[in-house]
């Protein structure tokens, strides 16, 4: 294997904590960190970055402090390897090592003016576009108590940031949700006017929500990923990750005041991110939680194990390109099937070994944005959409034949995979369709019949079968 070492280049003496990154994990290093890395590399600047979460991961935090906030990025592909050094970190903050009031203090701090999530889809605590106000932690933090949540966090800081006349900033989500920086502004805005509207009122002159898409592939860290990076560094990093050596962020340009230089380190600042964020929810996002089940019932342990499976890669491209493509309005310029057989290639990629029982994780946050949202736009167009079905009904029989998944909603969706009826009663779980859906008649037939298939005849019989009406030239290679 080729490796190549690249050792942070820039003056990190002058970084001030002018961003706050909460939910500081794995696709955070390897992520919007790589963009600021390469920003300041190519353009200067004082942008550094206080890494936080909110409730497990002291340790982690620890790990990087005794490490003066250095780690490696280590982008593997095949035979290669690129081990970047990566110095944007001047700190680090946790409620359960520095105290509940650490985060507001330092949100209210005058050098600080970005904020970045990466909360995954639960942590904006929202429930059809709003604020859910019976979240637990968010009935708890607008109790008054220690936030708890990053909503509560976020408001807590916002508000002392008002009293001390520091101006607004900018809140920038960085997780997979359509119009993310609408949602966090809505989150955010419903729980400040709970507690004071003036406090609501300000927040909305002052503090801006750019919407963006990210995407790299950043599986959680294995020994085996920690064995790559040991032999390609010499040396151990415990703070090291491994990824893939793609990357793309196209953030929306709407910032409260200076703009950290992500556009310097490989960013697309445009005036709309909705056609590409839809693009990659829909396709690499669909097609993921699609493997997660169909893969896992298949006995496949990763991604790239399941891309050896040739009917599965042809069934991904079908979504991609028959059922997910269609119902897409495709950012300018971008050749869509050349997209779709990247996408195959990069899922391909053995250095990483992406489990699909980790991306299974949180489904019933992920199903309505990945496949229940352009399974009702084909349903009203009167196209197919057999692989949509196949990946609804493989969630479900996943969920009654697989190891227990971590889910928001665990309780409720295994007890309805376990009724007499669980096709039906998964899917009328209360807030799981989009509105478009509520009243279609339907939907469910093609979803028990791929259900009934994986019964009686396994999951390669009926993907086999499924596969039938894919015409050669839709198949993958
Ligand atoms: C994955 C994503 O776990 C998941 O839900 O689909 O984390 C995916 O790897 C990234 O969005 C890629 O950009």
């Amino acid at each position: 294997m080729t490796s190549k070492r690249i050792p942070c280049s820039y003056d990190r003496t002058v970084l001030r904590p002018r961003i706050l990154h909460l939910g500081f994990g794995a696709f955070a290093r390897a992520h919007p960190m790589v963009y600021l890395h390469h920003g300041l590399a190519a353009a200067g600047g004082d942008w550094g970055v206080v890494a936080a979460r909110l409730n497990s991961g002291v340790d982690a935090l620890d790990a990087l402090d005794q490490a003066d906030g250095l780690y490696h990025v280590a982008e593997a592909d095949g035979d290669t390897i690129t081990l970047r050094e990566i110095g944007v970190l001047t700190g680090s903050r946790h409620p359960a090592r520095d105290g509940a009031a650490a985060l507001p203090a330092l949100i209210a701090s005058a050098p600080m003016s970005l904020i970045l999530l990466t909360i995954t889809e639960k942590g904006y605590c929202t429930k059809a576009d709003a604020l859910d106000v019976d979240h637990p932690g968010i009935r708890a933090d607008l109790a008054g108590g220690a936030p708890s949540t990053a909503i509560g966090v976020i408001v807590a800081g916002l508000a002392q940031r008002r009293t001390a006349g520091h101006g607004g900033l900018t809140i920038l989500s960085c997780d997979n949700q359509p119009h993310n920086g609408a949602l966090t502004r809505a989150a955010v805005l419903d729980f400040a006017r709970a507690l004071e509207p003036e406090l609501a009122n300000w927040i909305s002159t002052h503090v801006r929500f750019p919407s963006s898409m990210v995407d790299r592939i950043v599986p959680a860290m294995t020994d085996d990923s920690r064995a790559v990076i040991r032999d390609a560094l010499d040396a151990e990093d415990p703070n090291a990750i491994l990824c893939e050596p793609f990357r793309q962020w196209v953030i929306e340009d709407d910032f409260a005041g200076d703009i950290p230089p992500f556009a310097a380190g490989g960013a697309l600042l445009v005036p709309d991110v909705r056609p590409f964020e839809e693009m990659k929810l829909r396709l690499l996002n669909g097609a993921h939680t699609t493997l997660a089940w169909l893969g896992q019932l298949l006995g496949h342990e990763t991604v790239s194990d399941s891309m050896q499976d040739k009917n599965l890669r042809t069934a991904l491209r079908h979504l991609m390109l028959a059922e997910q493509a269609p119902t897409l309005t495709l950012p300018g310029g971008i050749d869509i099937v050349a997209y779709a057989d990247d996408l195959l290639t990069r899922f391909a990629n053995t250095r990483l070994r992406h489990r699909l029982a980790q991306i299974a994780m949180d489904s019933s946050q992920k199903m309505p944005q990945r496949l229940l949202a352009p399974i009702a736009q084909n349903i009203a167009a009167d196209r197919d959409w057999n692989i949509s079905a196949l990946a609804l009904a493989a969630w479900i029989k996943g969920l009654r034949d697989l190891a227990p998944i971590d889910d928001p909603r665990q309780a409720e969706l295994y007890a309805a995979a376990a009724s007499d009826t669980p096709v039906t009663s998964v899917l009328a779980l209360p807030g799981l369709l989009p509105e478009a859906l509520h009243d279609c008649t339907v939907l469910t037939g093609p979803v028990l019949e791929a259900y009934a298939r994986l019964e009686r005849t396994g999951a390669a019989a009926t993907l086999a079968a499924m596969l039938t009406h894919v015409s050669p030239a839709e198949a993958a290679q």
